[in-house]
């Protein structure tokens, strides 16, 4: 069994545990962990305890299943009502929607539907501010009633935020990728600290990003740096091999691979100017992969182990991208 204490005294961290790994860790810390998302093929793999799980239909790279728990310093307590599944404490709460939607519903609308709800529950909740949100749903890059279907879903997203006086300037790190079946699922996280977002000097700002890729901009800051007082925590958004806002290295996994490292290690320096005291790459940081392609999985994997050495909190995932030129994305999560 793996060591289970790192990152224990923070106010969230994460794991990513196998399937015959996670019924121990919860029976360890289960009163502390907040959200667990379970990554897989196929239909949601329900665990021993009974401990709720999203679930999110995709293949893992090496193996069946893998589990992201993410864990708090302090006890939570469990919320629910008809949107929202979540778990919570005094400082952060984590939450979780899945909606089964079929084509007669408008993913545009689905999507804003679901973000009114969420800022719905921000404003009458004590965790006003949104610092991370995941979103996930099937054939992101099929054309549905002239549109592609990730440009619908930022179409509803960036309603959901004017209609409810959300800047989009201060808009939260997010990734929005694709599942291969299954329901639209989002989970966030969001406290009663505020974040600071961190654009990269290398990249346009995703919410001022030109029409080309949108009737409305995407509505995500590139990371947010949170817990400022206390136990640091960089969230950074998926990253993609993008510069300004074009897609660079089209067909080459490779080079797309080292220009999406070179992105993710730019936002961490301009992390680092506005005040982040990185704890390092060895036992500070967490990736979360998407290849598009299988045959691509070795050829990722490998540059990031050339790159920056082993990552203690790392999972590959076998997903689609939101453009059709990106072979993969990467996120992350850093402490200091
Ligand atoms: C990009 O940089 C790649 O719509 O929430 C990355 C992270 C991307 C988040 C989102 C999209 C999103 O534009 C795509």
């Amino acid at each position: 069994m793996r060591e289970f204490d790192i990152h224990q005294n923070k106010t969230v961290a994460l794991k990513y545990l196998v399937p015959g790994e996670i019924d121990t860790y919860l029976t360890l810390f289960g009163d502390r962990v907040a959200c667990v998302v379970g990554f897989g093929s196929g239909r949601c793999m329900t665990l021993k305890s009974g401990f709720p799980v999203l679930w999110v239909d995709t293949p893992v790279s090496g193996g069946d299943a893998v589990y992201e728990v993410w864990i708090s310093d302090k006890p939570v307590n469990r919320y629910r009502d008809e949107l929202i599944a979540g778990a919570g404490n005094e400082d952060i709460f984590f939450g979780c929607i899945s909606v089964q939607f079929d084509s007669a519903i408008d993913l545009s609308e689905t999507t804003q539907f679901i973000y009114s709800g969420i800022f719905d529950f921000l404003q009458r909740s004590i965790y006003p501010n949104l610092l991370r949100v995941w979103n996930y749903f099937p054939d992101i890059n099929a054309i549905e009633a002239g549109i592609e279907r990730y440009c619908s879903f930022s179409v509803g997203r960036h309603e959901a935020f004017v209609r409810y006086n959300r800047r989009v300037d201060d808009s939260p790190s997010a990734c929005a990728v694709g599942s291969h079946g299954g329901p639209l699922v989002i989970y966030f996280l969001a406290s009663r600290f505020p974040g600071v977002q961190i654009e990269n000097p290398r990249q346009t700002s995703a919410y001022n990003y030109p029409k080309q890729y949108g009737p409305r901009s995407p509505t995500f800051s590139r990371a947010t740096l949170a817990f400022q007082g206390g136990s640091q925590t960089l969230f950074i958004s998926g990253t993609a091999s993008i510069l300004g806002h074009a897609t660079v290295h089209p067909s080459s996994a490779s080079l797309q691979t080292r220009e999406t490292l070179a992105n993710i290690r730019a936002v961490i320096d301009q992390a680092i100017r506005e005040g982040f005291k990185f704890a390092g790459f060895e036992s500070g940081m967490a990736l979360k992969v998407y290849v598009r392609h299988t045959e691509h999985l070795s050829v990722v994997q490998d540059i990031i182990r050339e790159e920056w050495g082993v990552i203690q909190e790392l999972v590959v995932l076998q997903t689609d991208i939101c453009r059709t030129d990106l072979l993969l994305e990467i996120e992350a999560v850093c402490w200091g």
